[in-house]
């Protein structure tokens, strides 16, 4: 079947259709290129949740209790695992997978593994790619779930409306892991376990950490910073047990208060700029590192500048600006 004709029946809702574009999307980036731009228009219906926490903190079982939660409201959901640290769709994903594919009637949910794979552009240039194949296929819901706390995660949420990190009773150390970046774009701190020693604990380190960093969270000039997050929205911080789903009604209602925070103002408005400036930052690091790489690497360079190399009257600064001028990027408007 031709890219056109899945793109036909995703925008039906056809779920064979969405896996075969996701694949598309996942090893080619050329295709995947005439893939966005022509479902783009249709994308941006899906709410987009990021879910991440250290390894066995639960998120799975989360994520299936409050997927759960959403298709009982009716709602399709897809749910996005992406393993940053794994070359290879790993067992533990896919365990998850199945276990998480027997908790629920399958036909409102889609699952996806993602895992590191050298994918071109990045694994971060995919998932985002996915997420708007499963928005366009009809999900209203999109959970992109990431092992680990730690740098990855913050350009694999790049896009999401909300951000959940979850944590466990017990000592700090996941506290520890949490990078100053990933501190700024959490919305929602969950204590899960909270049937565990040390819950009310762990609340109140959450809250010193988040005090002590008062100064560098409203008034960072770090790029990751979604800066239209100004001071009005403070991290909420909520308990829950992800196997008994006691305070998941309280944990949806401050996913939609975080929703309803956005929408107002025209904060999803900047949100969209944010989100096309960091996309198109992103995709043209890739097509013009993959020029001048093509360039410097031609045997057609090398010959013409061999003798100057040789002789050391050609440094690596010089040769850069050799190749800025011959890509064109040293001109002026
Ligand atoms: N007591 C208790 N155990 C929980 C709770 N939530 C999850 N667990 C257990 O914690 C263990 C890890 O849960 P997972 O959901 O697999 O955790 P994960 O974060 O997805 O783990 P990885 O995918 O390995 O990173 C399992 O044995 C769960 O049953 C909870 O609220 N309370
Ligand atoms: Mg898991």
């Amino acid at each position: 079947m031709d890219t056109t004709t899945l793109i036909t029946l995703l925008k039906e809702g056809n779920t064979r259709a969405a896996a075969r574009l996701i694949t598309i999307v996942e090893n080619n980036i050329k295709d995947s290129e005439m893939i966005i731009k022509s479902i783009y228009k249709d994308t941006g219906k899906a709410y987009i949740l990021g879910i991440t926490g250290a390894p066995g903190a639960g998120k799975s079982t989360f994520i299936s209790t409050l997927t759960k939660k959403f298709v009982n409201q009716g709602k399709k959901v897809g749910i996005i695992c992406v393993d940053p640290t794994s070359p290879l769709t790993g067992g533990a994903l896919l365990g998850d997978r199945i276990r998480m594919k027997d908790n629920f009637s399958l036909e409102n949910v889609f699952i996806r593994s993602m895992a590191n794979r050298g994918q071109l552009g990045g694994l971060a240039r995919a998932t985002e790619d996915v997420i708007k194949i499963l928005d366009v296929y009809g999900c209203d819901i999109i959970i992109v779930e990431t092992v680990g706390v730690g740098q990855s995660e913050i350009d694999i949420f790049r896009s999401a409306h909300t951000v959940i990190v979850l944590l466990v009773p017990g000592t700090g150390d996941d506290i520890q892991a949490i990078k100053a970046g990933l501190m700024e774009i959490t919305d929602i701190f969950a204590v899960n376990k909270m049937d565990l020693p040390g819950a009310d604990r762990k609340v109140a380190d959450i809250i010193q950490m988040l005090e002590l960093n008062t100064n560098f969270r409203y008034e960072s000039d770090n790029p990751n910073a979604r800066n239209f997050k100004l001071q009005e929205w403070v991290p909420e911080i909520i308990k829950v047990n992800s196997i008994t789903g006691k305070n998941f009604v309280e944990l949806s209602n401050i996913i939609q208060k975080h929703e309803h925070f956005l929408r107002k103002n025209g904060v999803f408005h900047s949100y969209m700029i944010n989100r096309i400036k960091a996309e198109t930052m992103q995709i043209l690091k890739h097509k013009i590192v993959k020029k001048i790489e093509g360039l410097l690497n031609s045997n057609k360079f090398i010959e013409d500048h061999e003798s100057q190399v040789l002789d050391k009257s050609l440094d690596p600064y010089s040769m850069a600006d050799l190749i800025i001028k011959m890509v064109g990027l040293d001109q002026k408007k």
